[in-house]
């Protein structure tokens, strides 16, 4: 099992924020701004490089997903807004192989990302 598996499973404690049929959000460790969450899919897809047309449903979920978060979360506006990132691979700064997204908001969020 990999470790958001674990979080998903109830196994491993961690602030879940948000749960459909297709991913689990909750608020990462190690936060790199004001409002950090991770969504991760269910289904493991180890990198989103990996992922196949199967693969379509979860993909899209995830992004309906980021938004309602961000609603939930007082972000979802142009004024305050937020960025999504997905991480693959080591130049990436990957750290966990089961496919993420990360919501960060609460600041403004230089460009590009370093
Ligand atoms: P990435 O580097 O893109 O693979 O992101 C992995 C993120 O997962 C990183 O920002 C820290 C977070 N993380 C790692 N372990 C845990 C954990 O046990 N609980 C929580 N809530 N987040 C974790």
């Amino acid at each position: 099992m990999t470790l958001f598996e674990k979080i998903i499973a109830r196994e491993i404690p961690a602030d879940i924020i948000y749960e459909d049929d297709f991913c689990v959000s909750f608020r990462d460790i190690n936060p790199k701004a004001p409002v950090h969450v991770l969504i991760v899919p269910k289904k493991v897809i180890p990198r989103v490089g990996d992922a196949v047309a199967d693969d379509q449903a979860t993909l899209g979920a995830l992004l309906l997903a980021a938004g309602k978060i961000a609603t939930q979360l007082g972000v979802n506006s142009t004024d305050k807004g937020f960025r999504l990132a997905i991480n693959h691979g080591k130049d990436a700064g990957e750290t966990v192989p089961h496919m993420h997204v990360h919501l960060l908001a609460g600041r403004e969020l230089g460009w590009p990302p370093g």
